[in-house]
Formats: C-alpha cells, sequence, structure tokens
C-alpha cells in the first residue's frame, strides 16, 4: 500500500511505538521550534517535585518525584511553548486577517508565541495593539451593556489551572450566568454524566498504584503510544509481569501492539520491545455497548452454569449484595438480549466474546481504561455506564488493582470542573458559593458548547470568552460555528499561540497574550505556583520555571482578576490581592469545597494529595446510597442506522481521530508515522473490500459527505484513501479537518458531545484532486 505523491506519501512503519523513532522526533521537533539551550533545561524539570506540571495530557506520575519521564508528547508540548518564535504585532501589522485566514492551522502555529494583547481594528482589516487596561475597559463595557448576563459564555480549556479557572467561575457566577461551555463538553462529558448514576461520582477509581497489581487491563477507544505516552511505561511493565492487556479498538494501533521503551537503556540498546496487548478486539465504530453487554450477558450466563453445577460463582454476590441496587433487573434484561442484535450491532465474532469474557473472569483484578473512542458516539453515556455495570458484577470497583479508569486529555481538565466550570451545577455548590462570597448565584443550568453554539446562531448570545483553547476548530459543524463566532459582538481569546478562533471573530475582538506553564509567574517580586489535578485525581503544584515569552504577558490568573474588576468592581471581592497571590485563591477553594482542606499546605508535599474519590472507598453517593446497575437497551435507530437504510452499504461510519503529529488543533507536524502516513493529513483510512465495493482504489481522492436529515450539505473535499486494517462499514480520518461534517445537533444523549467518532458519510470522486 505504498503511495508517493507530491503531498506526502503513505508506508507501513516497522518499527515498535516510543524507542528511537521517538528520540528522532523528539530532537526535530526541538530543531523546528527553535528551543534554544537555555530552554532546553525545562524539559529535565518536567513533572519534578519544584517543576512544571506538563502540558501534555492529564495521565500522573509516580508521586511526581520520578527522574525525567521521556515522552514526546510531553516534549512536543513543552516546545511549543518554549519555541523561540514569536508573533508580534507586526505580524499582525503587515496580514490582513483575510490574509492569515489563508494560512493552515500549522502554519498559523508556526508563527510563535503571541507577545502582546491585540484588538481587533474593522477599518483596516486587521489586529492592532492595545494597552491591557483598554482591553478590559472593552471587556467591561460590553458585558455590562447586555441586557441580560446569560446571552455571555465563558469557554474554558483544559490546561486553565484551578486557580484560574476558581476565579474565572466565582467572576462569571457574579457577573450572573452558569454559561460554560468547556472542552470537556466534547471529550469525557459522557464519563462525567454517566459515571454519577451508577457509581456517584464522575471519576476514576484507580490511582497509579492499583496499576503494580492488576491482572487484566482493557482499554477502550484508546491510542496512549500517541496520546498519553507516559501511561505506555506503565503498561510496559504490566505486560512484563504477564498481566493480560486487551485492546478493545477498531484500529490496531502500533503502542498496543510493540512499545520500545526509551526508558529501558536495555531495549534501547538491543533495540527490542515489549508487547503490549495479548488480545485485540476490533469493534465496529460505536460497537462497544453492543460488545460490553454481550460479554455482561456471558457472565450471566456463565454464573447461571456455575450455580447449576455447584461450582464457584463467576459473579461477586457479595459485593452485589452489599453495594448495589438493580441487579435483578440487569440480569433479567441480559437474559432477555438478542445474541443476533449483540453480534450484528458490535461487529465482534461470538468466539471473540467468549475469549474476551473469559479474560474478564479468570483475571482477580480488573482495570477499564477508556478514551474518546468511548465518549464520542450517540450512545456514549450507555456505553460507559454498561462498562461500569459490567465492572460491578465483579466487584471490580474500589478494591486494590481493580477500577475504573477514564484517561482525559487536557493535563487540567478534571481540575477545572472539579472547582466550578460546570453548567450544571448542583443547587450545593451553589448555596456554599453564596455563602462563602455573599452574592445570589444564577440558578438556571448554562450553555455547554453544543447549545452556545446554537444560541450565538439564533442572536441570543452576544459575547464570547475563551479561557485558552480553539473553539473555532475544536468544535462541531464548521460553517455552523463561525457563522455563530462572526455574529457575536465581542470575541475575546487568551491564548498562548495564535489560532484559528483568533481570525473568526466577532465585530470586536480581543487576543489577550498570555504565559504559560513552563513559565516563571511572578506577582509582586515573588513565584507563584498554580495548581492542577490529573486523571487520578492527584492535586499538585506546579512552578514555571523559563523566562516569559514576553515582557508584555499577564498571567491567566491575572488576567482573569482584572477582567473581573473591570466589569464588577471590588466591592465584594479584592480581585488584585488574589491575582498578587493565589495561595489566597486557593484559600477560597479550601471554603467552598471540603475536600480541599489544608490545601496550601497539602499541595506543599512532594507530590501533593489525592482527592478524595468516594466511589474508590465504597461510599456510594447516589440516591439509594448504593452503586446502581442500570439497564440500557441497544439503539438500533441511531443516525446510522437510519442513514444506512437509505444508501445501504455505500453508507460509512467515520471516526475523527488525532494523528501523531497534532494536540487538538494545534499541527506540529504532518506525519502520523505510527499509522505509516507522512507529510499530509487529508487522508481517509478504509478496508479494502469497502475500497472494492465503492469501485475505489488505495491512491484515489475523494471528497466526503455526511447524512443528515436536515437538508444541508455538509461537505469536505480532497482526501487520500489509504487502504488499513479497519472494520467493514467504517473509516478513519482526522480532526479538526473532518469537523465540517459533524452536524451541530449530532450528540450523545445525556452528555451532548458531538458525535465525532460516528458520523455517517458517503465517498464521492474528488471533483479537484487532493487538497491542501
Ligand atoms: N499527542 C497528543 N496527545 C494528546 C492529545 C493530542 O491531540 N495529541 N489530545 C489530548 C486530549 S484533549 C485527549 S481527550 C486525549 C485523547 O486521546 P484518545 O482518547 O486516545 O483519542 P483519539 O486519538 O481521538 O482516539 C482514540 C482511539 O479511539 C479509537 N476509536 C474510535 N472509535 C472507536 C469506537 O467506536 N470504539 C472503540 N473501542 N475505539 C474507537 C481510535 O481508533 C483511536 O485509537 O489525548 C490527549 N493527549
Ligand atoms: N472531530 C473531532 N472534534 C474534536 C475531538 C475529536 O476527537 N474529533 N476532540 C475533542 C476534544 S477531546 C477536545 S479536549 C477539544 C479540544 O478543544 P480545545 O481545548 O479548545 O483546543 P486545543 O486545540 O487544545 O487548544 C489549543 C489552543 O490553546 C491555547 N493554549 C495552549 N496553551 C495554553 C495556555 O496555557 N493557556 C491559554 N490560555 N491558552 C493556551 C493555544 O492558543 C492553542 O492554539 O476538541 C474536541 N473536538
Ligand atoms: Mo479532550
Amino acid at each position: 500500500m505504498s503511495k508517493k505523491d507530491n503531498t506526502g506519501h503513505i508506508a507501513p512503519y516497522p518499527n515498535p511505538a516510543g524507542g528511537w523513532g521517538a528520540l528522532k522526533h523528539v530532537a526535530l521537533q526541538l530543531y523546528r521550534e527553535r528551543v534554544g539551550a537555555a530552554r532546553l533545561g525545562t524539559l529535565l524539570s518536567q513533572n519534578q517535585p519544584n517543576g512544571f506540571d506538563c502540558p501534555g495530557c492529564a495521565w500522573p506520575d509516580r508521586a511526581h518525584t520520578s527522574t525525567f519521564e521521556f515522552c514526546e508528547n510531553g516534549v512536543k508540548a513543552v516546545a511549543a511553548e518554549a519555541t523561540s518564535k514569536r508573533a508580534r504585532p507586526a505580524l499582525f501589522a503587515g496580514h490582513t486577517v483575510a490574509q492569515l485566514m489563508e494560512q493552515s492551522d500549522y502554519e498559523l502555529e508556526q508563527h510563535g508565541r503571541l507577545t502582546d494583547p491585540l484588538v481587533y481594528d474593522s477599518a483596516s482589516d486587521k489586529y492592532l495593539p492595545i494597552a491591557w487596561d483598554d482591553a478590559f475597559a472593552l471587556i467591561a463595557r460590553h458585558l455590562n451593556q447586555l441586557d441580560d448576563p446569560n446571552q455571555a459564555a465563558f469557554y474554558t480549556s483544559g490546561r486553565a489551572s484551578n486557580e484560574a479557572a476558581f476565579l474565572y467561575q466565582l467572576f462569571v457566577r457574579m457577573y450572573g450566568t452558569n454559561n460554560f461551555p468547556d472542552c470537556s463538553n466534547m471529550c469525557h462529558e459522557a464519563t462525567s454524566r454517566g459515571l454519577p448514576h451508577t457509581v456517584g461520582i464522575g471519576k476514576g477509581t484507580v490511582t497509579l498504584d492499583d496499576f503494580e497489581l492488576a491482572d487484566a487491563i482493557l482499554i477502550f477507544g484508546q491510542n496512549p503510544a500517541t496520546n498519553h505516552p507516559r501511561m505506555m511505561g506503565e503498561l510496559r511493565e504490566c505486560a512484563r509481569r504477564g498481566a493480560a492487556i486487551v485492546s478493545i479498538n477498531p484500529l490496531k494501533e502500533r503502542g498496543l501492539q510493540r512499545f520500545q521503551d526509551p526508558q529501558s537503556p536495555g531495549e534501547m540498546l538491543l533495540n527490542s520491545s515489549t508487547h503490549i496487548s495479548s488480545m485485540f478486539v476490533q469493534p465496529r465504530l460505536g460497537g462497544d455497548f453492543a460488545l460490553i453487554k454481550a460479554v455482561a450477558k456471558r457472565v450471566v450466563e456463565l454464573d447461571d452454569e456455575a450455580m447449576s453445577t455447584g461450582r464457584p460463582r463467576v459473579l461477586d454476590t457479595d459485593f452485589i449484595a452489599a453495594h448495589t441496587v438493580g441487579f435483578h433487573d440487569f440480569a433479567r434484561d441480559l437474559r432477555g438480549e438478542s445474541w443476533h442484535v449483540l453480534l450484528e450491532e458490535s461487529g465482534v465474532e461470538r468466539e471473540q466474546i467468549e475469549r474476551l469474557t473469559h479474560t474478564y473472569i479468570n483475571s482477580g483484578r480488573v482495570i477499564a481504561c477508556w478514551g474518546m473512542g468511548l465518549t464520542q458516539h450517540k450512545n456514549s453515556v450507555a456505553t460507559i455506564q454498561m462498562l461500569s455495570n459490567l465492572m460491578m458484577m465483579r466487584g471490580h470497583i474500589g478494591r486494590p488493582g481493580a477500577g475504573l479508569c477514564p484517561v482525559r486529555g487536557h493535563s487540567n481538565v478534571q481540575g477545572d470542573r472539579t472547582v466550578g466550570i460546570e453548567e450544571q451545577p448542583t443547587a450545593a455548590f451553589l448555596d456554599r458559593l453564596q455563602a462563602v462570597f455573599g452574592f445570589e448565584p444564577p440558578r438556571h443550568h448554562g450553555h455547554d458548547v453544543v447549545s452556545s453554539i446554537q444560541a450565538m446562531i439564533d442572536g441570543r448570545l452576544k459575547v464570547f470568552i475563551g479561557l485558552g483553547g480553539n473553539f473555532a476548530s475544536a468544535t462541531p459543524d464548521t460553517e455552523l460555528t463561525w457563522q455563530g463566532l462572526r455574529q457575536c459582538e465581542l470575541t475575546v481569546h487568551v491564548a498562548t499561540k495564535l489560532n484559528r478562533s483568533h481570525l473568526v471573530h466577532g465585530r470586536d475582538a480581543l487576543i489577550l497574550p498570555t504565559l504559560g506553564r513552563t513559565e516563571i509567574d511572578l506577582q509582586e517580586g515573588v513565584a507563584q505556583g498554580v495548581t492542577v489535578e490529573d486523571s487520578m485525581s492527584m492535586v499538585h503544584i506546579s512552578y514555571g520555571i523559563n523566562q516569559p515569552a514576553s515582557p508584555n504577558l499577564l498571567s491567566e490568573t491575572a488576567i482573569v482578576a482584572r477582567m473581573a474588576e473591570a466589569t464588577l468592581g471590588s466591592a465584594k471581592v479584592d480581585w488584585r490581592a488574589r491575582a498578587a497571590n493565589y495561595a489566597l485563591i486557593r484559600d477560597d477553594i479550601e471554603k467552598v469545597f471540603d475536600d480541599f482542606y489544608d490545601y496550601n499546605e497539602r499541595v506543599s508535599r512532594p507530590g501533593g494529595f489525592h482527592l478524595r474519590v468516594a466511589s474508590r472507598e465504597r461510599e456510594w453517593v447516589t440516591p439509594s446510597g448504593k452503586a446502581q446497575f442500570l439497564v440500557n437497551v441497544v439503539d438500533r435507530d441511531t443516525p446510522i442506522h437510519r442513514a444506512r437504510a437509505i444508501h445501504g452499504r455505500r453508507l460509512l461510519t467515520m471516526m475523527t481521530t488525532r494523528s501523531h503529529d497534532q494536540y487538538n488543533t494545534t499541527i506540529y507536524g504532518l506525519d502520523d508515522r505510527y499509522r505509516g502516513v507522512f507529510g499530509l493529513r487529508r487522508v481517509v483510512f478504509i478496508n479494502k473490500l469497502d475500497m472494492d465495493m465503492l469501485g475505489f482504489k488505495a491512491g484515489d481522492h475523494v471528497d466526503v459527505s455526511s447524512v443528515w436529515d436536515d437538508g444541508v450539505e455538509r461537505r469536505a473535499k480532497g482526501f487520500l484513501l489509504v487502504e488499513y486494517d479497519i472494520p467493514r462499514g467504517c473509516v478513519g480520518a482526522y480532526y479538526p479537518e473532518t469537523n465540517p461534517l459533524v452536524p451541530l445537533t449530532s450528540v450523545a444523549v445525556g452528555a451532548g458531545t458531538p458525535t465525532s467518532k460516528s458520523i455517517p458519510v458517503l465517498l464521492h470522486p474528488a471533483q479537484n484532486g487532493v487538497q491542501p
């Protein structure tokens, strides 16, 4: 399947994940970003007790005291921030916004760090420098002019620290709205919304120590060698001591096949690698719900057999009796479920289900991990609840070596939610805010990402403020989203680097450049630390060590404080004092959330502290006070089913995923080396038989359209077909290029997450060949 043309080439990658390939690319990345020697030292203090928390991902570190853990993703994230390239006012003086719009996401990223606050000037179609005070005054004027605070939305991306995020939500609620769209709405929302109904809390129940004890690790819909490389070290240890690692993924991702650990001198010198997964199960896209339900059904059947023959029970009957409700109804639903439906919907052979079931029931301690492969479908909430049901059947929650492990993306996405970035706040939390800060918080729920976009289009939302992120590129239905953003009266972006969202702007627009986490944050001469919570609820402090990219940057916390002060004044909250000393914000957090007791003291210990997760201790914060088995049925009336009823087998399900050289919407480079794609991003991975059926061949160029019932034509043009080991009827492509195909109203039931991993699509011969 080797294919070379002027836009890049396709060639299988023979090597293991990690290893020398990763080292080579790290060197290349440092060169590309022209990271100077002075800033190289940064890499060594990543995740050290007095260093900074890696902005790469939310995977935890062993007590934050390990020696430097090599991670390609982390190096790229740090290099991107430590780059010596600068997007100065001169860049903006030399380019109109229309001209910058012509540049690719990759080119925008290459301009480097933003240095000065900028305001949009419509007369020249350019961004011009503005003084900080004037920028805050402009924001205040817009916010205070709105008829209703609910006409403004305040987005958060998951890099914001606990301190910045807490202050932001306090400002926004005092201003009067719960409109908090955040990246989590597009990410692990199905986890955060689904789990509370089963185990009472929307977080994982394991810590790294549990990985040392687990006998089996089930990995659903995750590509850790690319997205969480430090997880690979953990998996390698598990594999070497004989734990079963099962990958449940339509793709056999390279990192889950073979991994060469750059920390292991032996493996590096001998150029050897470790086999990671003992088993690959390849469901069709969105087939996990049926697959997990099939395994649960087999567990009940095998337990019935055990009972009738007097063998030991398969179910953990003690756990079920003492800790759960709803098992009877759940088991009855499983017994009545049709094998035909489960096999057809999962796309997995009966024999594979049998093997998976036996791995599950023969393992004393099981951890279930999952990523975006489970969370970005219509049935995602039900799928995660079914996985929780399955784990509860054998008591795998709240005991050593076992548990639920949602693997989050952004390094502080979990912490942001914990400290109040939540469009559906609980009454108890609002009561506390009211008691501590003496104001009446808004009680009705606010907009999430998708409903914000809808509200912009309808004219109900007029001001958009983004604390980090890239709203214009990360969100679905690009054309509609851009229309919405352009209708706004004001758009504001707090950012480190130039991105598409700054160019798709409202009538007035600001770009507010900020310090990154790797940079020294001096307030009144004292270096400030910020705190973050990783995917396993460990909270730790992070200090930057590099000099700021420009003298005219403010920290995120300072930007939030000054925005608040300009808008609300300081009568109720002394914003400036908090911006001058972040410990005061941690005191505030402690007053609002009991679990943050002694916050400043505990976070100053090496490694920080574990934030209590009740379900880990088998305390169930549910209405029944128990963990709850939930009955969910196989949905056979999804947009995919309906589109297939019209188009037959020509209708394919598309997933949109990450390449190796990107961080969400930040495009570092054009290779996805583990999947064998070099120098291009507009590709569609497809099964050979589907290609034959459609009359295409590898190397052909296609346009992609999605099928939706609103009569709108959604099309993305010029993709190269790549033959791939992917289940029939399924195709894969990269995001954000494919976001124009995701209909705004196509969301996960109960979570509102765009269904970016199950889009009904048709392929057409390309009208204009491959697009840049
Ligand atoms: N280098 C790098 N690191 C990152 C990021 C990045 O962009 N680049 N992003 C960060 C963020 S915010 C996040 S959320 C995480 C994302 O990390 P992941 O959760 O790994 O996200 P994806 O790369 O989108 O895709 C996940 C996997 O799901 C599989 N998959 C797709 N559909 C299905 C399905 O229906 N069922 C199953 N079982 N599997 C499926 C895909 O084949 C792919 O292997 O990574 C974080 N870390
Ligand atoms: N089709 C499709 N769409 C998806 C996904 C998918 O798998 N498929 N994944 C979804 C997921 S999981 C997520 S999390 C979202 C991501 O959505 P976002 O979080 O909105 O997007 P990012 O690309 O992570 O944001 C990158 C920008 O953040 C800014 N930035 C970087 N560091 C900092 C910092 O320290 N402070 C501040 N203020 N700004 C900073 C930079 O300007 C950079 O350009 O996308 C979602 N969209
Ligand atoms: Mo994410």
